[in-house]
C-alpha cells in the first residue's frame, strides 16, 4: 500500500505548469517529453485548458499550431508532427502527403482523434474574460476569429464519419478513439488480419515505458500498422477509406464528445453574431445525442459501440458506457448511470485506491489494472467526466469525490500518463501534458473556487 502524500494546492500547481514548461517546444507542447514527442489533437485541448489558467496566449498558440495542420476537407489530424524526433510510427509511416486534402507545409498523421476542442476554446475565451485588458481582447479576436475552422472540423465529423445520418461516428482505426487498446476494440480486431508484415520491430515507445506490458502488444500494434497501410493506399480518401479499411465500428464516446463540442461552440457562434451556423451546430448536438442515446442498453445501462461490418453490438463494460454522461441524456438514463458510477462495479469497488473510474470496470473480464486502456485510471477522463457533469448541474456530490480523489491520486507529484487503479501507481509516460494541464485547471481554473 503506498502513503497518502498530502501537498497544498499551490504546490501541485506550481509543479503541474513546470512540466508543461518542460514539454514547451514554443508553440507546440509535447504530449510527454519521451514517450510523445510531438503534438496529439485532443491532448492540445486538454494543454489548451490548462494553460488558459496561466497563460491565455500560450493557450491559444497551442490551438493555433493544430488548426495550421487542418486538413482542407475540415479534419483535425491526430498528431501534427514537431521537429525531428524518433517516434513511431513517425511522418514518413504516415506519409499524409499522398492525401490530397493533407496541408502541404505540416507533416500530420492521417486519422482524427474525439473533437474537444471547442470545450478548451470556451475555456481560454473565459480566462481571457476574467483577465480582461489584452488577455480579453486576444482570446475574443481567436474565438471569432477562427469559429469557422471549429465549424468545418464538426462539419466534417457529421457528414464523413456519420454516412447514414445515424447520430454515431464511425471510426477507422482505435487511435482515433483515443483509446487504443481498449478491450471495446477487441471483437473488431479479431476480424483484422494483416496481409503485410510491418515492422513492429520499430517499436520506440517500448523504450519509454518501465514494463511493456503497460503498453499494446506487439500483436495490437501489427493490426495498428496494417490499418494505417491500408488508408495509405486509399490516400486517405474518406470514401475510400469507409469502404476498404478491415476496421469500421462507431465510437459512442467521441459521438458523445462531438455532441457537447456542437454545444460549445454553439454558445461562441451565438456570442458573435453567427446565429444560423449556432443553429446548425444544436441540429448537429441533437443528432449526435439521439445517436448516443439510442445505443444504451436495458440490461446494463450503458451505451455501447457497434461493429458495424459485424453489425454487433459491443457488450465490454468500459468507461465509454458512460457517454450520456457527457452529452446529457434523458433523465432516466442519466439517473441509472450517477448509480452505476458510484457504485461497487465502478468508483465505489472496495478494491480500488482511489474513487475514480477506471478506464474498464473492475468486475469485467476485460480487466487488466496495469494495461493502459484495459483497467487504469486516467486523470484527464476523470476531468471530462467531472465538467461535463457540472456543465449540466448534475450529481454534484459523485463530481466533488472524483475531484477531490483525483487531486489526491496527483498529489506524488509524477503526472503519470495513467494510474494502476489498484496501487494508485503511476504508469506509462511520467511528465504527461495533458495530466499537468488537468491539475493546473484543478487548482487554479473556476473549478478550484468550486472545490470545498
Ligand atoms: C497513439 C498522446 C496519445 C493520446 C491517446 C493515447 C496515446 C498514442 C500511442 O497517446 O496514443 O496515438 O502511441 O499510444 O492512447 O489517447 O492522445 O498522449
Amino acid at each position: 500500500m503506498m502513503a497518502v502524500i498530502n501537498i497544498s494546492r499551490e504546490l501541485l500547481a506550481a509543479r503541474a505548469a513546470y512540466i508543461l514548461r518542460g514539454n514547451d517546444l514554443g508553440e507546440l507542447t509535447t504530449a510527454a517529453p519521451q514517450l510523445y514527442p510531438h503534438l496529439w489533437s485532443w491532448d492540445a485541448a486538454f494543454v489548451a485548458i490548462g494553460l488558459a489558467t496561466v497563460s491565455v496566449p500560450r493557450a491559444i498558440a497551442e490551438l493555433r499550431t493544430l488548426l495550421r495542420a487542418q486538413w482542407l476537407n475540415g479534419m483535425l489530424p491526430h498528431i501534427v508532427f514537431g521537429p525531428d524526433v524518433d517516434y513511431f510510427p513517425g511522418a514518413d509511416v504516415w506519409d499524409s502527403a499522398c492525401a490530397a486534402a493533407a496541408p502541404r507545409d505540416v507533416r500530420t498523421s492521417g486519422i482524427c482523434q474525439p473533437p474537444v476542442h471547442a470545450i478548451a476554446v470556451r475555456h481560454v475565451l473565459a480566462a481571457g474574460r476574467r483577465n480582461g485588458g489584452s488577455d480579453r481582447e486576444l482570446a475574443e479576436r481567436f474565438a471569432e476569429g477562427t469559429f469557422d475552422r471549429w465549424l468545418a472540423w464538426h462539419r466534417w465529423l457529421a457528414e464523413a464519419r456519420d454516412p447514414s445520418r445515424r447520430g454515431l461516428l464511425e471510426i477507422y482505426h482505435s487511435w482515433e478513439s483515443g483509446m487504443d487498446n481498449s478491450p471495446r476494440w477487441d471483437s473488431a480486431y479479431a476480424k483484422v488480419v494483416p496481409k503485410v508484415d510491418l515492422a513492429v520491430r520499430s517499436r520506440r515507445d517500448l523504450q519509454h515505458v518501465a514494463d511493456a506490458s503497460q503498453r499494446p502488444t506487439d500483436a495490437e500494434y501489427r493490426r495498428y500498422l496494417w490499418l494505417v497501410h491500408q488508408m495509405r493506399e486509399a490516400r486517405y480518401d474518406d470514401d475510400t477509406v469507409r469502404e476498404t479499411v478491415d476496421f469500421r465500428v462507431t465510437d459512442v464516446f467521441m459521438s458523445a464528445v462531438l455532441a457537447l463540442a456542437a454545444d460549445e461552440l454553439a454558445e461562441i457562434g451565438d456570442e458573435f453574431g453567427r446565429t444560423d451556423e449556432a443553429a446548425e451546430l444544436r441540429t448537429l448536438a441533437a443528432r449526435f445525442r439521439a445517436g448516443v442515446l439510442s445505443t444504451v442498453s436495458d440490461e446494463t445501462g450503458l451505451a455501447r459501440d457497434e461493429d458495424v461490418r459485424a453489425r454487433a453490438w459491443v457488450e465490454t463494460e468500459t468507461i465509454a458506457g458512460f457517454a450520456p454522461l457527457l452529452c446529457g441524456a434523458d433523465p432516466s438514463v442519466v439517473r441509472r448511470q450517477v448509480g452505476l458510477l458510484s457504485g461497487p462495479q465502478w468508483c465505489d469497488h472496495p478494491a480500488l485506491r482511489y474513487a475514480v473510474p477506471p478506464s474498464t470496470s473492475p468486475t469485467s473480464p476485460a480487466f487488466q489494472p496495469r494495461t493502459y486502456w484495459r483497467g487504469p485510471q486516467w486523470p484527464v477522463m476523470n476531468w471530462l467526466f467531472c465538467w461535463a457533469l457540472e456543465r449540466q448541474g448534475v450529481a454534484p456530490a459523485l463530481t466533488a469525490r472524483i475531484r477531490e480523489d483525483s487531486l489526491r491520486q496527483l498529489a506524488d507529484l509524477s503526472f503519470g500518463e495513467y494510474y494502476e487503479p489498484l496501487t494508485g501507481e503511476a504508469l506509462g509516460s511520467s511528465h504527461q501534458s495533458w495530466t499537468a494541464a488537468v491539475a493546473l485547471d484543478w487548482t487554479l481554473g473556476p473549478a478550484a473556487s468550486r472545490r470545498p
